[in-house]
């Protein structure tokens, strides 16, 4: 098995000019993009990766997620395919690199393979994951956890945006509903680079992050409820105030993270209070809160804390009050051989690397429970994401696309 020598690169400037081209679709307004899953600019995205895939030989599916499939042949046609690939859509104030960069650099692999006339043993399979983001609708990695099968197929089907639309009903209005089942694929491998969408890799001063683990999560929606009434005329000691209710959990959402330091996280990031009038006290709060932590036991411990706290500030304030689950998943290690794979394509192209855990979730995350899965991170400034600043150079995309395509060629063997 020859390994492809380490003057063997990827075209940084042609997968730098693919970044720009996709970021003009579905612009954000501050610089980033605003490609939210099963919109229209969702769909142009996509209709410009396939364009991109059409023109690189590629034999391009569909499946019942919506997720796409983009194959180049290997020269045995037995052999399971690689996969390699991330996630188009956006969120509403995204950057322009946050999955795109992973697509785009599985997209490149090809496009140098092409150039060089490298045929490899196994076939390779670009993906784009239908969203993966879980903003419009929850959860994250939605379609992946379908192909894994953590979910049903009828059940993410399901899911409603705020409008109330279902995503089973946006898929087929954008036409990208593919016959295909879902997780019928077998794969050699998977890998996916990705942005690391935290502050580490640029404070080590380091190209690339050989990601080991990923964060487990705990995804909640708090519903309380209280009574609308004058803001005026309503004595204190007769207010049911679902506004202070939430207030008072967001509190206790941050000080539990800080409590379970140094590896946990918590926050609130979608918070309503309804009738949202200002002179009217709260009858309603409907909020989401996200707990991460690489350690099992602490993500359990914080979901455990939260729900007693938020039962006894609703008790005390006199609110009605539902916690309902909806996004979950374990701390991942992932494939100690795809991992490898990637250190040392790090190593053979003398980039410096580091091994990091992933802060944010990713498609990886689930594909890793079917197939051998490993992720590369590429540094991102002040390592900002979720952001319109979001912000990589060309060169951290070239040496992640460059490591990316080492350890892809390597594992689907010359
Ligand atoms: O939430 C996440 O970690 C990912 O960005 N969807
Ligand atoms: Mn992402
Ligand atoms: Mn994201
Ligand atoms: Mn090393």
């Amino acid at each position: 098995m020859a390994a492809p020598g380490e003057n063997l690169r990827i075209n940084g400037e042609r997968l730098w000019d693919s970044l720009m081209e996709m970021a003009k679709i579905g612009p954000g307004v501050a610089g980033g993009n605003n490609r939210q899953t099963l919109t229209d600019a969702d769909a142009e995205g996509r209709a410009l990766f396939k364009r991109w895939c059409d023109e690189a030989g590629l034999t391009t599916g569909v499946d019942a997620m919506g997720t796409m499939f983009a194959r180049r042949e290997g020269t045995d046609p037995d052999a399971l395919p690689v996969y390699v690939g991330s996630h188009l859509d956006t969120q509403p104030t995204g950057g322009r690199y946050d999955g795109v960069l992973g697509v785009l650099g599985g997209l490149e692999i090809i496009r140098t393979l092409n150039d060089l006339g490298i045929r490899t043993k196994h076939p390779i399979v670009v993906t784009n994951w239908t969203n993966e983001e879980g903003t419009r609708f929850a959860p994250a990695m939605l379609a992946s956890g379908v192909f894994a099968g953590e979910h049903a197929l009828d059940w993410a089907y399901d899911r409603k945006d705020a409008d109330g639309k279902s995503f089973g009903a946006e898929l087929e209005r954008i036409g990208w509903k593919g016959e295909e089942a879902v997780g019928d694929r077998r794969m050699h491998a998977f890998f996916e680079l990705h942005i690391e969408q935290g502050p580490i890799l640029e404070a080590e001063g380091k190209d690339i992050g050989v990601v080991t683990h990923g964060q487990g999560l705990w995804w909640l929606e708090v519903r309380l409820t209280g009574k609308d009434a004058h803001t005026g005329s309503t004595p204190m000691n007769m207010r049911v105030n679902a506004g202070l209710g939430m207030a008072r959990i967001t509190e206790a959402v941050h000080r539990i993270a800080m409590d379970h330091q140094a590896n946990a996280v918590g926050a609130v990031g979608q918070a309503n209070v309804y009738p949202n009038s200002r002179n009217v006290i709260p009858g309603r709060a409907v909020f989401t809160i996200d707990f991460r932590s690489p350690d099992l036991a602490k993500l359990t411990s914080m979901r455990e804390r939260l729900e007693k706290e938020a039962a006894d500030i609703a008790a005390e304030l006199g609110l009605g009050i539902e916690i309902e689950p909806t996004g979950h998943f374990d701390p991942v290690e992932f494939d100690a051989g795809c991992v490898s794979a990637v250190r040392s394509a790090a190593d053979r192209l003398g980039y410096s690397h580091m091994d990091i855990v992933s802060g944010a979730g990713h498609d990886a995350c689930w594909i890793n429970r079917v197939a051998p899965t490993a992720m590369i991170f590429c540094p991102c400034v002040d390592g900002l994401s979720h952001n319109e600043a979001e912000e990589i150079s060309p060169e951290w995309a070239r040496a992640g696309a460059d490591v990316l395509f080492h350890a892809v060629v390597d594992t689907a063997v010359i």
